[in-house]
């Protein structure tokens, strides 16, 4: 490692014009301390700071870069694209063919419409779900993350969790109030919110698998639970997939499973590294959105070409043969690795994973919801951090998110990443 001298020079200045330094929290170190990374470029697994260090990227732009880092198809697609037109704000080909895509992956996206940021997706797909039913609460679950509109900022996952923010500030009461929220993996709470005020509910908002309070994968017949009892009492069933959509599975954890949702929230992969989001679903509840119906929902850059061009040429990459068969089997050896350098080390540590997404608990029990999340050692983990950045491995810098494998990190990454979490383990427990 070089000294970070330009990067320092960077963040001083970045702290005296945007805010906090960054354009979203989680970006800030604050959990683990020190200064954050000035990223230069990224090619593949890896990323290289304005010093000129390099690093093994298990960010990933926070799971949007599957492929790795300027994957030459996508590359070239944008390059192509560029020459076109980089936005139009009419109706192009290229959004009926990733939507025509999405749809052949996800059938139960009947119609789909393309917004910039998973948070406008879901906030979106929220509004849609309210006039369709009628009806104004929400049901989401403790440490989920639905993005940050108004809604979904209570209790909630991602930079919440990290930075201890229980409910967002202004937020209206009156608003708050139309979100309850249940644990994960809890069917008996989510029966009795239902029993006392089911025909209140206009949907539940779920992660499929959770990936916001660091990885939580459904107990069997958790997700069940919750498309019966939707169905039950007329509210629908939304499955945020930003993070597991085309990740889990070709198409999404809905596919894993075997449930369709009414609806369906996406981004990150379906814009290939591109700002993209999709919310869908069922075409008698999408017809509610304008100009169908009296939902109205609008964007300038929505279907901008650069990010169908973007979303096209990586969904065309993970249908190849093999793609998550290969992808997941690296992640499991990544697991396995993990869990045997932290037993070998004497740190209690609990390792979910699903798929290719990951996340090493610094604690002793298993982690099923937030609560248990919450045990964590967020200062072990905050070491394990730092070394593990210091020796070039950089991992998300919050004990509450995942870690991302993509299809460029090798087996020689994976060793390499073992090993080098084998020594940021020692000692760790003196900590
Ligand atoms: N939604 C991302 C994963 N939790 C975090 C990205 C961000 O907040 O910047």
């Amino acid at each position: 490692m070089t000294p970070r001298d330009r990067s320092r020079e960077i963040w001083r200045r970045a702290l005296e014009v945007l805010v906090g330094g960054v354009n979203s929290p989680v970006r800030a170190f604050r959990a683990v301390g020190g200064e954050p990374i000035i990223v230069e470029r990224a090619s593949g697994g890896r990323i290289w700071d304005a010093d000129g260090n390099e690093y093994l990227d298990y960010i990933s732009s926070w799971g949007a870069m599957i492929l790795g880092h300027a994957h030459p198809a996508v590359t070239s697609a944008l390059r192509e694209q560029a020459e076109r037109g980089s936005s139009y704000g009419v109706t192009n080909e290229l959004e009926v063919q990733l939507a025509e895509q999405i749809r052949g992956a996800l059938p139960s996206m009947e119609r789909v419409r393309f917004v910039s940021s998973g948070s406008e997706a879901a906030m979106s797909a929220l509004r849609a779900a309210r006039g369709f039913t009628g009806r104004e609460l929400v049901v989401k679950f403790q440490g989920g993350y639905h993005g940050h509109a108004d809604s979904f900022l209570s209790e909630a996952g991602s930079g919440l969790a990290t930075f201890g923010i229980a409910a967002s500030a202004g937020v209206p009461e009156s608003f708050a109030a139309l979100t309850l929220n249940a644990p994960y993996n809890n069917p008996a709470a989510v029966k009795e919110i239902f029993a006392k005020r089911g025909k209140e509910i206009a949907a539940i908002f779920v992660e499929p698998v959770a990936a916001n309070m660091g990885v939580v994968p459904p107990e069997p017949g958790f997700l069940q639970m919750l498309r019966d009892v939707t169905a039950e009492h007329g509210s629908l069933l939304v499955f945020d997939e930003v993070i597991t959509g085309f990740r889990i599975a070709w198409g999404g954890a809905q596919n894993a499973v075997g449930i369709p949702p009414d609806l369906t929230v996406l981004g990150k992969i379906i814009g290939g590294g591109m700002p993209v989001a999709a919310y869908g679903g069922r075409a008698d509840v999408m017809k509610m959105v304008a100009p169908e119906g009296p939902v109205y929902q609008a964007g300038t850059l929505s279907g901008n070409p650069l990010a169908m061009r973007a979303g096209l040429s990586t969904l065309a990459e993970l249908r190849r043969p093999g793609f998550y068969e290969e992808l997941d089997a690296r992640a499991k050896r990544l697991a396995e690795g993990l869990t045997a350098a932290a037993k070998d080390a004497g740190v209690p540590v609990a390792i979910n994973r699903a798929g290719s997404l990951l996340t090493v608990f610094f604690t002793e029990g298993r982690v099923r919801d937030y609560a248990s999340a919450k045990h964590s050692n967020t200062e072990r983990f905050a070491t394990f951090f730092r070394r593990m950045f210091e020796r070039g491995i950089l991992l998300p810098p919050s004990q509450f998110e995942a870690l991302f494998l993509s299809a460029a990190h090798t087996d020689a990454d994976i060793a390499r990443t073992i090993a080098t979490a084998r020594e940021s383990f020692s000692g760790l427990t003196a900590n």
